[in-house]
């Protein structure tokens, strides 16, 4: 993405500081209370066989992670009041100064849209704190914003609660205000009290999501960020919230700014690919994009996208919201491709959503709600050929839900399931979901259907593809039909096929 006023990317930025941060890639990423294999952490750097059941699992937080699908991003600082998207980290605190902020406005947009989590800047690369942290001046205590008396994340927080939404922080490490920026050891420090304040101040955090942006202090020299000492104290301080960078290690970044993640997308990934947050490079990108399937470690792809061109509000930037149409878009080539969609609404200088982005998210999720209300394959009567039908019957693919399953016979990688309606039904859409608390296997599917009618009748392919993972929506030219069959073509090992829906959008 191109930030305004900057010629600078964001994987230009982080190219620039990659050379320096190697030094620190090199370290490893294990954080103290990392369960590691298994743990949404490093685990050993075996590689996963085919047919091998003891390949990674998501941590209980990662599951609820990827089932919550959809949170909503808020960019928010002085880049609000000065029309940037980074700031240079000396403006001064009397312009941060938003008259209607209403982080409860937020949170009731959030839930209209069908969002499970909202996460905040809690400081930006301009270093402007929006809680009153006692490690700088150069927060909201120092704006005339409720008389220096505010707090932000405090007020986003119990928004949150209030709406029973997730909390989620972002605590930028790149930070152009702060003169210890660049004095590595010292900035460390400062960066490690910001980040234990915001997680013993303010109860439970679901997620706590940094970036690699790094940049060269005062002092001319690139700060060199302590990776593991930062994911310590997140699982210190909040073990079940999960961590996002590039380089995870619980989610990962999807490689893109777009909203778009891989096909395939596998929740695996080899961690040696990534090894920082900030690397980069043509392969480092496939790899965010895409996964790996005999990754050792579980680390799903979080798909970050902004409703506007920019991160911040811009009021150029009004008429450029998203449409209701293109954002199920993005839900179909994020949530739909087995990631997490992260979007962001950005507050205006009022510290309110603006009108044309609060119509929107409603759209969206009525859009979504229209589209998902009814599976027309509930409760259909189900066939395969073979598998554990004592304990996993087939039939478990038409019930909905993502913790039943049917499965081929241990070792078998390949079969079919097919659902006969009770009646025929016109749908264009299909929902698959494999039950990933079992793992991620399948790695080539067909989707058909019965269409035509006495001996005319024959299977017309639907979809064909790749990786399935929590959810794959495919989207086709509606069709009517009573019979839908899907045929696992390959997979790593045997898969657990927890949901075939159909709906007509
Ligand atoms: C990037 C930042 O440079 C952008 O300004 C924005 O916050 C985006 C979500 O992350 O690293």
């Amino acid at each position: 993405m191109l930030h305004r006023g900057q010629d600078v990317n964001r994987r230009e930025l982080l190219s620039a500081g990659a050379s320096a941060a190697l030094a620190i890639g090199a370290l490893p990423l294990r954080a103290p209370g990392c369960s590691g294999w298994r743990g949404g952490s490093e685990g050993p750097d075996s590689r996963r066989q085919p047919a091998k059941p003891d390949g990674p699992r998501p941590t209980p937080q990662q599951l609820a992670w990827h089932r919550a699908e959809l949170a909503l991003f808020v960019h928010f600082t002085v880049n609000t009041f000065t029309d940037r998207e980074w700031g240079d980290g000396t403006e001064h605190p009397r312009i941060f100064h938003p008259a209607r902020l209403d982080a409860r406005q937020w949170a009731r947009v959030a839930q209209s849209g069908g969002f499970r989590t909202m996460i905040l800047t809690a400081k930006h690369h301009d270093g402007f704190c929006l809680w009153p942290t006692e490690t700088t001046n150069h927060s909201v205590r120092s704006s005339p914003w409720r008389d220096g008396r505010g707090d932000v994340v405090g007020e986003f927080v119990d928004a949150c609660r209030a709406a029973g939404l997730g909390v989620g922080l972002y605590l930028s490490p790149w930070d152009r205000h702060e003169p210890s920026y660049g004095d590595s050891p010292r900035y460390n420090d400062l960066y490690a009290r910001q980040l234990t304040e915001l997680l013993t101040r303010y109860g439970p955090i679901v997620e706590v999501w940094f970036d690699g942006a790094n940049g060269e202090g005062p002092n001319g020299r690139r700060q060199e960020y302590d990776w593991p000492r930062v994911h310590g104290i997140v699982r210190k301080l909040q073990p079940k919230a999960v961590i996002f960078s590039d380089a995870g290690p619980d989610i990962r970044w999807v490689g893109n700014e777009k909203g778009i993640a891989g096909d395939p997308n596998w929740c695996t990934v080899d961690p040696a690919t990534v090894p920082y947050p900030g690397v980069s490079g043509d392969s480092i990108t496939r790899a965010l994009q895409h996964g790996d399937a005999h990754g050792s470690v579980w680390r799903p792809g979080e798909a970050d996208v902004s409703i506007r061109p920019g991160w911040f509000w811009h009021d150029n930037e009004d008429d450029k919201v998203r449409t209701a149409e293109n954002l199920v878009e993005l839900y179909c080539s994020s949530v739909g491709r087995n990631a997490g969609l992260l979007l962001n609404v950005p507050p205006t200088r009022d510290g309110l959503f603006h009108t044309a982005d609060v119509a929107r998210i409603a759209e969206f999720g009525e859009r979504r709600r229209a589209i998902f209300a009814t599976n027309l394959a509930a409760g259909a009567r189900a066939h395969t050929n073979g598998g554990e039908e004592q304990a996993h019957p087939a039939a478990h693919v038409a019930d909905g839900d993502p913790d039943s399953f049917w499965r081929p016979a241990a070792g078998v990688t390949t079969g079919w399931v097919e659902l006969e309606l009770a009646h025929p039904a016109t749908f264009d859409v299909a929902c698959l979901q494999e039950a990933i608390a079992h793992g991620q296997n399948v790695e080539r599917y067909t989707l058909q259907a019965w269409t035509g009618s006495g001996g005319g009748g024959a299977w017309t392919t639907l979809a064909r593809g790749t990786t399935i993972g929590h959810k794959k929506l495919d989207r086709f030219p509606a069709v009517t039909s009573s019979r839908v069959r899907l045929a696992i073509d390959a997979a790593l090992d045997t898969p657990c096929l927890a949901n075939l829906a159909l709906y007509r959008s």
